[in-house]
């Protein structure tokens, strides 16, 4: 007979039952002290704010235990992350690892998450970080339905999926024929597709050509990725590319409403100019903004996928690319002349017009896209480009074209019609003006050098208004200083007035987030748990999925494969032995319903960790390279008895024969007949304190509130578990072994306590919903 694995020091474990029985008895709930007898004005003072910091703050402070109105998914930029936080509080609720490993997910770590980053390499090559750009959230009828986010990678084109279901990252596509790309995500009305757009020209497909032949043999594009919304996946046997000329295609947007069925892609360096300071070149970026203008390029992308479903493409690294030829003589792609070096395209919510912002110029053109059709229909081309594609002449399709500042970079629109706002990147101003009459209305500095702006669902066919976001590309001194590399800055500014009010600064210290999306909180659902056993990278239920009493450690040839459960506070197996040189898998599965209790495991000096939410099954691999004694435990604290959630690796050197002597040993305290009694008082009094909770839960009515009925059952559930236990205790002590009746009893006690844990939350939070303080009697 083995004995329970616990070595606890009893002075230790006397504290700590002190501790818990405290907290059970109620000992520890004082009242509140006082509130606090200062004014606002003694405050204002004190910290030398003015009015209308007052104001500010008033308008983003989220008092305590209440929650954000927009939920906003930010770029991590070269973190190859997201960040999620909420508006206007501006405070950070997640980092989502999309394209970079990240220890507290465990992603990169766990063989499920490491599948999924195997989806991104590339020749073979892992590529562990994302230079993230765009996030782009799921649309139906051209408003965010709170489903999916997309973000791409500009360094290595690759685009990501990621499920709001539970903010987990799905998927990463590698684009098959580009080998950078920028002008993603992008999704349509219906999230049909998301567009990801190529950025520096190069051969289609890869391989070697020499500079030289830059304008016969190096191509643009934009990729169209089918979205499969049941499976939560795109689909690359259902996307196509349509080939471009050797432009900078750069950021692109969807058409909606009026302009449904067509897209818009701008680009720069149309000169199609290739530096090289080295072989006495002027540098590209003399070359790449010579002429005055560039090329917007106006897409019928229904068109286009019904020619490649007719069999038009032709198949470069087996993807359907629809050829350049095919796609100007058949009315698929028109090229029109955009101020020089273009940055932002941006389709007003109604579909009628598209904002385009020349980098180098001060103007926002506005182009009808009414006028762009009866161009388009009446065949009036000024001429043709290189390659034989279409170009309408600017009048003929321009809206109105307003002068805004310096520097003019991307658009977003309000809730109230005709409304827009514009960063200005050179004159670090937000200007807020009418596209509709073409009128400057407001502008407010920020700091420094804004990049993209991003207003409430301001980019979908109805904007909700109220803030915008300014992304800035410098802090300098906004912020206490930390060396050199400074945080990047987000502003969160008022616009539910005619005057725009700066009223936050948001320091974040990832990377450079490019653009940002927000969505209506009310619009997300997200999960607390899984169903027992998932796998939450592929959504299945795990082959591994193990259920309590069902862990086992399945050893053949040199491989050992464990089956093990995490829950408050044990991972089973305790003891986990191997021979030097296995390779061993561990798949562990999280038994808990509760909300929120997530359990970590990690092996010491092995590099092995993992995170495991409510109900999920993941999976760690390495190899015993190492004889020795590892300790492994839960990183995560779940719980009075974390730090006991406890084991050991042993790994056998080469050889080892046990002596029968050593097997003989017993390890840890023996104790005695008056530990095992002073232990049963002890669960006796802590019965009490329980059942007086509950009286008072039941008193109360906790049944009427769903989150609380889920604590209580929780609690009971961890009380139920010591019937088990009980049982064992007896039978030894009936045997008088008093050692293994008293760990017993112990073990008893332990769920006591976990169960009084659980059903003290839930007593605060249903005080807290009859309006009482949390620690009420
Ligand atoms: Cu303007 Cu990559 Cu959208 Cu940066 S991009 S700012
Ligand atoms: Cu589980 Cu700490």
């Amino acid at each position: 007979m083995t004995r329970p694995f616990l070595s606890r020091s009893p002075l230790r474990a006397a504290s700590l039952r002190c501790v818990a029985l405290a907290v059970a008895a109620g000992f520890f709930l004082a009242p509140l002290p006082a509130r606090s007898a200062e004014t606002l004005q003694d405050v204002m003072k004190r910290r030398e704010l003015s009015q209308e910091d007052i104001l500010a703050a008033a308008k983003t402070y989220v008092p305590t235990g209440k929650r954000d109105e927009f939920i906003a998914f930010s770029s991590g930029g070269q973190s190859g992350q997201v960040i999620v936080y909420g508006i206007p509080s501006m405070r950070i609720l997640k980092y989502i690892a999309v394209f970079t490993p990240e220890p507290w997910q465990a992603y990169g770590f766990d063989d499920e998450s490491k599948a999924v980053l195997a989806q991104g390499r590339i020749n073979g090559k892992d590529i562990t970080w994302g230079d993230t750009h765009h996030p782009a959230l799921s649309e139906t009828n051209g408003d965010y339905d709170g489903q999916f986010l997309f973000i791409n990678d500009k360094s290595n084109p690759r685009l990501a999926v990621i499920d709001l279901k539970d903010f987990e990252t799905k998927q990463i596509v590698v684009n098959p024929i580009f080998q950078s790309e920028h002008g993603g995500a992008f999704v349509s009305e219906n999230t049909e597709y998301v567009i990801e757009s190529a950025q520096y020209p190069a051969p289609l497909g890869g391989g070697f050509v020499p500079l030289e032949e830059f304008n016969d043999k190096y191509r643009g594009g934009v990729t169209y990725w089918k979205f499969n919304r049941e499976k939560g996946k795109l689909e690359q046997e259902n996307s196509f590319a349509i080939e471009l000329p050797p432009y900078s295609q750069d950021l692109s947007d969807f058409g909606k409403l009026a302009s449904s069925g067509w897209s818009f892609t701008n680009s720069f360096c149309t000169e199609r100019y290739v530096g090289g300071i080295e072989r006495g070149r002027p540098p590209f970026e003399a070359g790449c903004s010579a002429k005055d203008t560039d090329y917007l390029h106006v897409i019928n992308w229904k068109k286009a996928e019904a020619l490649v479903k007719a069999g038009k493409a032709k198949k470069i690294n087996n993807f359907p690319v629809l050829p350049m030829d095919v796609a100007a003589a058949e009315g698929v792609v028109f090229l029109v002349p955009e101020p020089k070096s273009p940055h932002g395209v941006d389709v007003t919510p109604d579909g009628k017009f598209i904002t385009v912002s020349g980098k180098l110029d001060t103007h926002v053109s506005v182009y009808s896209f009414e006028k762009l059709q009866q161009a388009i229909a009446a065949k009036k081309f000024v001429e043709k480009d290189p390659y034989g594609i279409p170009i309408i002449d600017m009048k003929d399709v321009l809206h109105t074209q307003v002068s805004l500042g310096l520097g003019p970079l991307h658009t977003q629109y309000d809730s109230r019609q005709g409304i827009a706002y514009t960063s200005l990147y050179v004159d670090s101003m937000v200007a807020k003006w009418d596209y509709a009459n073409g009128k400057l209305l407001d502008r407010i500095p920020i700091h420094y050098n804004i990049g993209h702006i991003m207003a409430m669902h301001g980019d979908t066919v109805k904007p909700r208004g109220k803030y915008v976001v300014a992304l800035n590309k410098l802090a300098i001194d906004r912020f206490n200083p930390v060396g050199p590399l400074h945080p990047q800055n987000h502003q969160l500014i008022d616009i539910s007035n005619d005057k725009m009010q700066l009223i936050y600064d948001m320091p974040l210290p990832l990377g450079e987030p490019h653009y940002v999306v927000a969505i209506e909180a009310s619009l997300l659902k997200p999960t607390v748990r899984y169903p027992v056993g998932t796998n939450s990278r592929t959504d299945e239920i795990s082959p591994y999925k193990t259920k309590a009493g069902e862990e086992k450690i399945v050893k053949s040839g040199n491989k050992v494969e464990v089956f093990g459960t995490l829950i408050r506070s044990h991972i089973t197996p305790e003891i986990i032995e191997v021979d030097e040189g296995n390779d061993v898998t561990i798949h562990l599965t999280n038994l808990e319903r509760a909300e929120d209790q997530t359990h970590g495991f990690t092996i010491s000096k092995y590099n092995v960790n993992g995170s495991w939410e409510p109900g999920k099954t993941a999976s760690v691999s390495f190899k015993a390279d190492k004889a020795g004694v590892f300790p492994y435990y839960c990183a995560e604290f779940c719980s009075a008895l974390h730090l006991e959630m406890e084991g050991y690796l042993l790994v056998k050197p080469k050889g080892y024969k046990p002596t029968a002597a050593a097997a003989a040993k017993e390890a840890g305290t023996q104790y005695t007949k008056a530990d095992y009694e002073k232990q049963v008082g002890v669960i006796k009094d802590t019965q009490k304190t329980i059942e007086d909770v509950v009286a008072y839960l039941k008193a109360n009515g906790y049944e009427k509130f769903p989150t609380v009925k889920a604590q209580v059952e929780d609690a009971l559930e961890q009380c139920g578990r010591a019937d088990g236990p009980k049982a064992k205790s007896e039978e030894f002590a009936a045997k008088q072994d008093w050692t293994n009746a008293m760990l017993w009893a112990n073990q008893v006690w332990q769920f006591q306590v976990k169960c009084a844990d659980v059903g003290l939350r839930a007593k605060d939070e249903l005080n807290g919903k009859l309006g009482k303080q949390p620690h009420d009697q």
